[in-house]
């Protein structure tokens, strides 16, 4: 019989072991910052790869609990987590994975080391970044739409304390949808000045468990559609710890997110304080789920970064057919693809990070906010496809353990399939993309852009990449000219294409100048291999081509 057995994946300190956050970080930092923020990023490596990677697999495994009646028959709607989730509370404050964002010791990119940050915490914490990705939200929201009744609120969300630490929700998913958020049906009673009850139903509310939320109501009266609505604040629980005329209804059963309390609530006469003022609530509420997408963007590379340090320690370990996975020319093939793809997103992630800390700084030229504003849906929902892809193949990299519950890999792959739902599906965002477009010359800011990016490259073997660039970015603009006189419907059936032409063209620009700068073997390969694939793959959605979809849907 055979004695044979397999030695499991190990993780290294997650700072050391990447060489593509170090790489970006000398690209992207001054050398006194990198100085001064390295020591922290390098001591978070490890945690990732030790306490933290414990707590987290802690936490999932003990998923939290709804308990809906005391002994007594007294309705308490408590959740109950682990000491865990709540160990990774703490830990999240003490790290100023939030803080580090607002306490901006390093100006604009003060940003990309909070979210250097968020990448080494988030694969490793069980989904607590997603609490703190809309802690972080709400934070900028009051920023930017709260007055001063609101600065207590805000220091809470952003202290570094353990014990003022606060969570904040992010509410605005209906029976009706997450998507189709201007048909929110919560109605908001005036109490008195800006202080409200609320009356309806939450479907989806992530991290129940937080102190405060931030939600979308309609005022009596007020119009119907997105700007009959307002955003309201809500302290969910009063000084006895019992929630304000909420009640939980349960907890939800996802095929992910495990150790993340989700619920469906009934707000029965919730005490709520209007913030920003009456009306036009999506359009203040996007700048908190502005936020909320780039943690998106970011935790998906930091999950495609994880999947692949596994499935790369692991070929360094399983010999198969008398050598080392890494030894045979297909999986090596397979993981550098894998790596590719990575180190694209990354970009294209940390790319919308460095506009988004320009904003919040003021630092952001007219066309840089335009830019921003493109960007952060198509990074939204092309990271977070990719992520499913990559943590898919990475799974297969492991042969049937990666199909193990006990391997802890499935989870991989589970909670990835979040990322192209929550904070906009790929349509959604597809069509958001596109609307940016309409509403403004977003897209000749994006290709001028692009142009001034990739004139005057240093390194020759990166001439052809940039060629090839530019002439994705030509056939992009000659699309979007046919699309905008074809009308809406063209325009909407190839938003899809369009979305991931503009991702992939950005990463290719990206990857092009981080190559040009660094001139390094594996960037320079990286962006020829990278353009060497189709970058602009768009969809002539005219009459005929959408009756075809018709029929193909139909079946026939
Ligand atoms: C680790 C990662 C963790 C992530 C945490 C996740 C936990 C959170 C769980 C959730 O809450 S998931 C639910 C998230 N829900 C969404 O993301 C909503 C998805 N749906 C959309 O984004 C729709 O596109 C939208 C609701 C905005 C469409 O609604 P409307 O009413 O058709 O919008 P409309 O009329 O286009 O826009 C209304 C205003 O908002 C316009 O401004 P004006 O009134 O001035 O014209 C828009 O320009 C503005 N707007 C819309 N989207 C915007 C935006 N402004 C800036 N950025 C945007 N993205």
């Amino acid at each position: 019989m055979s004695e044979f057995v397999q030695d499991p994946p190990r993780l290294g300190n997650q700072y050391d072991d990447d060489a593509l956050l170090r790489a970006y970080l000398r690209w992207r930092l001054p050398a006194n910052m990198l100085a001064e923020v390295e020591p922290d990023l390098r001591r978070l490596g490890h945690r990732a790869a030790t306490d933290i990677l414990a707590l987290g697999e802690s936490a999932e495994a003990s998923p939290p609990r709804h308990v809906p009646y005391d002994a007594w028959g007294h309705r308490v709607d408590r959740i109950e987590t682990s000491d865990a989730w709540r160990e990774l509370d703490r830990i999240s404050a003490t790290e100023g994975i939030v803080a580090t964002a607002y306490e901006r010791r390093h100006g604009p990119r003060s940003r990309i080391h909070q979210f250097a940050k968020l990448y080494l915490f988030a694969p490793s914490s069980a989904l607590y970044s997603c609490p703190l990705a809309m802690t972080d939200g709400a934070a900028r929201f009051l920023e930017v739409h709260g007055d001063k009744s609101m600065q207590p609120v805000l220091a809470h969300l952003i202290s570094r304390d353990p014990s003022e630490f606060w969570t904040s929700g992010q509410w605005m998913t209906e029976r009706t949808g997450g998507s189709d958020v201007g048909s929110t049906s919560t109605i908001a009673a005036c109490e008195e000045g800006d202080s409200y009850s609320l009356y309806g139903s939450k479907w989806f509310t992530s991290a129940t468990t937080s102190q405060v939320a931030m939600t979308l109501a309609r005022i009596e009266g007020a119009p119907a559609g997105s700007h009959g609505l307002s955003v309201f604040l809500i302290h969910l629980r009063g000084n006895d710890g019992l929630l304000r005329n909420i009640r939980i209804e349960r907890l939800k059963d996802k095929l992910g997110t495990r150790a993340l309390p989700t619920a469906e609530l009934t707000l029965e006469g919730t005490p709520a304080q209007l913030v920003g003022g009456a009306g036009d609530g999506v359009r203040k509420i996007a700048t908190l789920f502005n936020v909320t997408r780039v943690y998106n963007a970011v935790a998906a590379v930091a999950g495609m970064r994880r999947a692949i340090a596994l499935a790369s320690d692991f070929a360094r370990r399983r010999r198969a057919f008398g050598k080392l996975l890494v030894e045979h020319p297909l999986h090596v093939g397979t993981l550098a693809e894998m790596q590719l793809e990575l180190r694209a997103a990354f970009l294209l992630a940390f790319r919308v990070v460095e506009l988004l800390g320009k904003d919040e700084c003021g630092d952001a030229t007219e066309s840089e906010l335009k830019l921003l504003r493109f960007l952060i849906p198509v990074a939204k929902l092309y990271t977070a496809k990719q992520a499913i892809a990559v943590a898919s193949e990475a799974l297969e990299a492991f042969g049937g353990a990666g199909y193990l519950e006990d391997s802890g890999l499935p989870r991989l792959l589970r909670d990835s399939q979040v990322l192209s739902i929550w904070e906009g599906t790929t349509n959604i965002l597809s069509l958001d993309a596109l609307r940016a477009v309409e509403r403004g010359d977003v897209l000749a800011e994006w290709t001028s852009d692009v142009r001034r990016r990739l004139s005057g490259l240093k390194v020759t073997a990166l001439s052809s990449c940039a060629e090839r660039t530019l002439s994705a970015v030509q056939r992009i603009e000659q699309y979007a000219e046919r699309a905008a006189s074809a009308g809406s419907e063209f325009q909407q059936a190839g938003a899809r294409r369009f979305a991931f032409a503009i991702a992939r063209t950005e990463a290719a620009a990206l990857l092009i100048e981080h190559g040009n700068a660094q001139a390094d073997q594996v960037a320079v390969t990286a962006a020829r291999r990278w353009c060497a694939r189709e970058l602009a793959l768009l969809t002539e959605a005219d009459a005929e081509y959408r009756a075809g979809s018709v029929a193909l849907e139909r079946g026939g």
